[in-house]
């Protein structure tokens, strides 16, 4: 018999047993599943109702693991060394190490009454020196393989957080802590060259098939890998040579004009040759203070001439006009573009403004794809003009194709001709205007800079046509027209359309393309295609011209990326000390690996200098230390670390948390690594989730680490937002403590709540009033025990029971946590129906239900008397032959027509169809029957 349902007495029980058992440690043996969360910076606001999502996921899944007989690793620990902690603790006026240990302790009392299977005894926290420690060891094995350096490049510095960023900390150009607009100080730093890991990020993507496809799309564009070529172009007159970065060496021949990025080193080194020097420095100067996205995201180029110094085009040595732009960054490719108006959208934006030439240099193709080119028809070319006649009314002459052979999509276009031999294409117009319209006094006006191509398929011909296209506007100077031929005038008919409704008319895509340009001044030519107007290489497609190309000027293949090296220290109290030593004699030296951990100094007073210099700095015998390499006078590097360093490998501690002697044994490593399943906020995906698979990879390299990859399977939380729809937040006082929920509801129905509000992945509103579906179901679930008896199972009730088993497994494993639920909703009302509850029955339900609501399982599975907890199972199996009905379902026919269906035993006899037809669908049988037709398991058809 069960008594009331009291989750507090409940909870407290099975927490207390759960712990003194120690059911949830893992140890090396047996099949492993190693379940991790993105582990938590503890704040000193506690958790709020959102938090516990992703935990109580996994722990659900860890759950479902371990009964099924998986060794399960599933730990926790803090991420607590940065700046949330630092100006935590000196708003409050506490030092940094009490507030994390206050913060720490809350965490994990709010967390252990929601009975999370974490293994404690793995716990780990990022600022303790005996964790750091290997933080350190890491840094210093990248800093002897070359991959850890000093900079004194500008970086971005957050004035009010007072510290350098890495550009992974900026939020729209801003520092994402604190919403401040960064600045770009130059100053010495520690960056790690984490591009030389880039191209293998990237591939090695494709092995982590279990990754959503939009955080892999993410990583990809954060990387941004981009293969090109750097070109130079000689300054006329010096030795100076200008480095490009291109993506289009193809479109050398358009270009007309360079671009210096405002920070380049060359226009310090021209200012006494530019004559405009005063101007320039004073663009330079503005430009340098607006953040990089805005100056990449700026619609208006802005830009200055240098005046007084002129470049040579390497290919045709044609001068052309050197600019500062700020549209140009420094910190991308060269610093330095080629700008080719007519091919690149930024650049066309800055010719305009500037006016400067454009000049097309490739043919785009494009063909709509409507009128593709046939197979086996003959592939045929030609050269033609398209002519755009307009009168002085504002309008445009459009021809209408009348031909049955065009069918539904009769051309309308503006006048079209082939140019003959040895005719300009002026020529070719004038005489097409004459033959096809009769309008005989007719001036040429200008030509569109814009030559496409189209290939289609040429029905009257019956043969494949590639054209080449030139498009010239004509206008008519008078009414005058000579009589046209009559076959002419069966093929098309005339009509003057006003301007703006041409675009609406035209349905080819090449007059589209060129009236667009035309009347829109729209840019329209970003693709690669066929060379025009670029000597020799006039007629290659673009891939053949670029290699080409390259090659003639001396040019060379480049990569770039997107993602820059990391930049790594900051100038701040509260994180790993930088384990290097300044040596007046020696350098830099590494501190030897026996001395680590460096520890920081446990110091009053650690708020920022604002100098530029960590506080560190001040603190004279942490920093004064003897050099390692000479015994001489040294200092300690004074920067730390940022926040992100001890997330990248703690993934590794937790399997082997309390070694002294490595970061990781091997053995402990290859048995648990890598990562099964990794849970936590998308807005990792490019911070963490590069800055981890960097530092794996180089510990992949240097032996300690037996995978390519630290994480095989990721899921992305989506949030809980309050329930007035805002972010949970003490700002808005809308915050829900777990702690209140719990108390009221039971922490098993507040897991059940959290996991059925929807899937998971998506961002749901909170609703405490809704806890009580939640809570009725699994009190209905509870109240069922007094039902359970040892009576057998009916069909029905056992296939249910088989679905049931089938679709939570897979439902869990798929995180489809809320349909998991409804099911097993489905399930306990089949029970609920029953008079007699079959044990078995009853049985499953409560294992099923047991990773969802683990204190109410384990007492009714106590109840049902059994001795032995339910942690390690056994997880129930189903029997495939029993999922599906033995039934069918049949038509019924009248005189042939549906009438209706019934549900039948498969292979029923025709009487025993008859019989069930007749009982169910009485009314439609009325008369007398004929004849009977019966198809089994399908049709059963009466003649009446
Ligand atoms: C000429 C050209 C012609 C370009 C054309 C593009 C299209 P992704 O693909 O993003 O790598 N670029 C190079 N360095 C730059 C810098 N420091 N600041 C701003 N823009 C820069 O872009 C590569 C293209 O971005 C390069 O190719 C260059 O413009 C521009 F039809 O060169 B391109
Ligand atoms: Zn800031």
């Amino acid at each position: 018999m069960a008594d009331k349902y009291s989750p507090k007495d409940i909870e407290a029980k099975w927490q207390k047993h759960w712990e003194e058992k120690g059911v949830y440690k893992a140890s090396e043996k047996g099949k492993k599943f190693y379940v991790l969360d993105m582990f938590p910076y503890p704040s000193g606001l506690g958790l709020h109702v959102g938090h516990p999502k992703g935990y109580i996921a996994t722990d659900v899944y860890s759950r479902h693991k371990r009964m099924q007989g998986h060794e399960v690793l599933h730990p926790m620990g803090w991420d607590a060394f940065g700046l949330p902690a630092e100006q935590f603790a000196i708003k409050n006026k506490i030092h940094p190490k009490k507030a994390v240990d206050q913060n720490v302790a809350r965490y994990k009392e709010q967390l252990s009454k929601i009975g999370l299977d974490y293994d404690w005894e793995r716990e780990i926290n990022t600022t303790d020196p005996e964790y750091y420690k290997w933080t350190q060891w890491i840094f210093l094995q990248l800093y002897k393989k070359g991959l850890a350096y000093e900079s004194y490049a500008p970086i971005n510095w957050c004035p009010s957080c007072q510290t350098g960023l890495a550009n992974e900390d900026l939020e729209g150009g801003k520092c994402e802590r604190c919403g401040s607009e960064v600045e770009q100080k130059p100053m010495r730093q520690w960056v790690l060259n984490i591009t030389a890991y880039a191209d293998r990020m990237l591939e090695d993507l494709d092995l982590l098939p279990n990754w959503p496809e939009h955080i892999k799309e993410m990583q990809r564009h954060w990387i941004g890998r981009s293969e090109g070529a750097e070109l130079e172009f000689q300054i006329q007159g010096r030795e100076e040579k200008i480095a490009v970065f291109t993506t289009r060496a193809d479109t050398l021949y358009g270009v007309t004009f360079l671009v210096l990025a405002p920070e380049h080193p060359l226009i310090e080194l021209l200012k006494d040759e530019i004559t405009n020097v005063k101007d320039v420095a004073s663009y330079v100067t503005k430009a340098k203070n607006k953040s990089p996205l805005e100056r990449q995201e700026s619609t208006e180029k802005t830009g200055i001439r240098l005046e007084g110094v002129t470049a040579l085009n390497p290919a045709t040595n044609e001068e052309i006009p050197i600019f500062v732009a700020d549209y140009v960054l420094m910190n991308y490719g060269k610093g330095a573009i080629m700008g080719v108006p007519a091919h690149d959208e930024r650049d066309f934006e800055f010719a305009r403004v500037h006016k400067l030439p454009v000049t097309q240099v490739v043919m785009p193709d494009v063909s709509d794809g409507k009128n593709p080119p046939r197979e086996g028809k003959e592939n045929t070319e030609r050269k033609v003009v398209h002519v755009i006649v307009k009168n002085d009314k504002g309008e445009v002459l459009l021809s209408f194709l009348k031909g049955d052979e065009w069918g539904d999509n009769k051309p309308i276009t503006f006048i079209i001709g082939g140019i003959e031999e040895g005719e300009t294409p002026e020529e070719a117009a004038a005489r097409e205007i004459l033959e096809e319209t009769g309008y005989n006094d007719v001036s040429f006006i200008e030509e569109i800079p814009l030559e496409v191509e189209a290939c289609f398929f040429q029905a009257k011909k019956d043969v494949n046509r590639r054209v080449h296209t030139r498009t010239l506007v004509f206008k008519i100077n008078s009414a005058s027209q000579t009589p046209i031929s009559e076959e002419e005038q069966t093929i098309h008919d005339f009509k003057w359309v006003k301007e703006e409704d041409v675009a609406s008319l035209l349905n080819i895509p090449d007059d589209a393309a060129t009236w667009k340009y035309h009347y829109e001044g729209a840019y329209v030519c970003p693709v690669e295609g066929t060379l025009i107007n670029s000597g020799e290489f006039s007629g290659l497609t673009s891939e053949e011209a670029a290699a080409k190309i390259i090659e003639k000027v001396g040019g060379k293949k480049t990569v770039t990326y997107r993602l820059q090296d990391w930049v790594f220290s900051r100038q701040r109290y509260w994180g790993e000390p930088i384990p290097l030593i300044h040596c007046e004699t020696c350098g830099v030296i590494p501190v030897n690996e026996e001395e680590l951990p460096v520890k920081l100094p446990d110091v009053e007073h650690y708020e920022p200098t604002g100098s530029g210099e960590s506080p560190l700095a001040a603190i004279e015998d942490w920093v004064t230390v003897k050099c390692p390499e000479c015994n001489g006078k040294g200092r300690r590097e004074t920067n730390t670390m940022p926040q992100w360093a001890g997330s990248c490998w703690y993934y590794l501690r937790f399997m082997d948390p309390h070694n002294k002697q490595e970061l990781v044994s091997k053995d402990k490593e290859k048995f648990w690594a890598p990562v099964d399943v990794y849970v936590g906020g998308a807005e990792h995906a490019t911070r963490h989730l590069i800055y981890a698979r960097f530092w794996h990879k180089f510990l992949y390299d240097i032996g300690v680490v037996s995978t390519k990859e630290p994480f095989m399977e990721l899921h992305s939380v989506g949030l809980i937002l309050a329930e007035d729809g805002r972010k949970m937040s003490k700002r808005f006082n809308n915050v829900v403590n777990p702690d209140d929920v719990i108390d009221e509801w039971g922490a098993d129905a507040f897991r059940v709540y959290e996991m059925f509000m929807g899937p998971f992945k998506d961002t749901i509103a909170w609703s405490t009033k809704s806890l009580s579906g939640p809570r009725r179901f699994i009190e209905k679930i509870w109240h069922l025990l007094d039902s359970v008896e040892d009576v057998p199972l009916d069909e029905e009730t056992e296939r249910l029971m088989h679905q049931t088993i089938k679709k939570v497994g897979e439902d869990i494993t798929s995180f489809g946590f809320n349909t998991a639920i409804s099911s097993l909703m489905i399930y306990a009302n089949k029970l609920h129906e029953l008079e007699k509850v079959p044990k078995v029955a009853y049985e499953n339900l409560v294992l099923l239900l047991a990773p969802f609501a683990p204190h109410m399982a384990e007492e009714l599975w106590e109840k049902l008397g059994h001795t032995e907890s339910l942690q390690k199972g056994p997880w129930p199996t189903f029997d495939e032959s029993k999922l599906v009905a033995d039934t069918v379902t049949l038509i019924v026919q009248v005189n042939g027509k549906k009438k209706g269906e019934i549900e039948i035993t498969r292979d029923a006899t025709e009487d025993e169809a008859v019989k069930k037809a007749k009982e169910e669908l009485e009314k439609h049988l009325e008369g007398e029957v004929r004849r009977v037709v019966y198809v089994p398991n399908r049709i059963l058809n009466f003649i009446i």
